[in-house]
Formats: C-alpha cells, structure tokens, sequence
C-alpha cells in the first residue's frame, strides 16, 4: 500500500486541488488527512472536497478540527474568535458532527515501512509540539508505548524527519499553511520510501479566494500563510519556546 499524508490543509482549497490532482497521477492506494483540515477560509468546501474522496480517506482529527467541533470551546483574543464564529457558521452542524466523530489516530500497514501510525501533533496528544530542534528526550518520551515502526505528525507545518530510537518520525508538513520560507502544498508519500514532496500552486488565485471568502482579516492571513510564509527555522524556534513555556504543548496536560 502507498499513502499519501495530507495535514493542515487549514481549509485551503486551491492547495488541496493540486495535491489531489498529484496523487492522481502516483498509485496512491490510501490518502491520510492527518488533522487540522477543516480550520481556515474555505472550511465547508475543503470538508466536502475530502469526505468526496470516499474509502481511499482516511480521516484523524486535529486540535483545530477538534476546538471548532466543540460548542465549549472559545478562546481569550477577540480576532481568533471572530476565525472560529466564521468557520462554524460555514461548516454548519452536520459537518461539526462529522468532525466529532473521527478519531485521534490511523494505523496502516505501508509497502517497505511496516505499520505505520498517523498522529496529528504526537501520538499522545493533538497539541503537543514536535519539530526538527525539539530534545531528543521529550521525542522519546512522546513515542512512549507506540510499537508502530514509523509515525507520521504534522501540526507544526514544517517537514522533517528523524530517527529515534529504531523508530522514525516524519512530519508531512503542511498543505495549505506552510512555514517553509516558500509557497507551496507540503505532504509526504509513503511507501516504499518516505518522500516528502512539495506541490505548487497558483498561490495568488488562493489569496483571492480568501479575500472573497469573507473570512475575518482574510487579506492579511492570505498574505502570512500563502505570500509571505515564515521559514522553518522561525517556526521552530517559535514553537520550541512556546512549549518551554506552556506544558500542553510538551505532551503535558
Ligand atoms: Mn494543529
């Protein structure tokens, strides 16, 4: 089996459309949307676009999947509220319904990896911060109990792989939301090998579209997630501090 790991689409449409339109051309057996895919501007047709796909999904949910879903959850910046009040009211209460229902992780055996555990920020929590700088203990610590061979996160938006412990770990990177320094869809195939690849697209069709879209400050999140991406190097030392300083984004409760 081969698979293809779509993460943090973050509801970009444009984006999802040319990586679907690559895997058509590979011999895809089996598409993973790791999480994180509902969240964004174009919410409702990215949802739709994916549970079209039919048998080949394979859906887990993120915590952005998850905060949407729940009518509890709220946050203290007023912008940040505005984001989620806009993607609830897009995606309505059956699509919410449906983001509930899916589960935390995948597992699936994949030609030349073995079995593999697909995860949205580790396989204990969906919050908790992995990158290509986080310590090596705290990555141990996070694999604790898995016995997959290889698990597959995303979450932080940027690709890496590493080696700990005779297990590999791989981030898929982003494909609608990337902090790579440069634009692009960023999704990983796995099997035999892990590749990660990278998809373009017209990044400034998809900024129309989120300035269209009505989405709160959609011209300035255009401008941060499509045109003007951070680099990994930023996101990391961003995310490495954030979970010095706040345990539920280290694996904590
Ligand atoms: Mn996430």
């Amino acid at each position: 089996m081969r698979v293809a790991a779509l993460y943090d689409i973050h509801g970009n449409l444009h984006a999802l459309e040319a990586v679907l339109a690559e895997i058509e051309r590979e011999a895809v057996d089996a598409v993973v949307l790791g999480g994180d895919f509902s969240a964004g501007p174009l919410a409702a047709e990215t949802v739709d676009r994916l549970r079209g796909l039919g048998e080949r999904a394979h859906f887990l949910r993120g915590n952005a999947d998850r905060e949407l879903a729940d009518p509890d959850w709220s946050l203290d910046d007023p912008a940040a509220v505005e984001r989620l009040d806009f993607a609830r009211a897009q995606l309505g209460p059956e699509r919410l319904e449906f983001l509930r229902s899916l589960p935390e992780h995948v597992v699936l055996d994949v030609e030349g990896l073995g079995s593999v555990l697909f995860c949205h920020g580790s396989p204990r929590t969906d919050m908790e911060i992995l990158t290509r700088a986080t310590p090596e203990e705290r990555l141990a610590a996070a694999l604790d109990g898995v016995d997959a061979d290889v698990v597959v996160c995303g979450h932080t938006h940027a690709q890496w792989r590493r080696d700990v412990d005779g297990r590999t770990v791989v981030n898929a990177g982003s494909v609608g939301m990337p902090y790579e320094g440069r634009p692009g869809a960023y999704w990983a195939l796995l099997g035999p090998s892990v590749e990660h690849r990278r998809t373009e697209y017209d990044v400034e069709t998809a900024a129309a579209a989120y300035r269209a879209s009505g989405y709160p400050n959609a011209a300035e999140f255009a401008r941060e997630t499509l045109l003007e991406p951070a680099t990994a190097e930023e996101a990391t030392a961003f995310f490495e501090q954030l979970a010095l300083e706040r345990p539920e984004f280290a694996g904590g409760p």
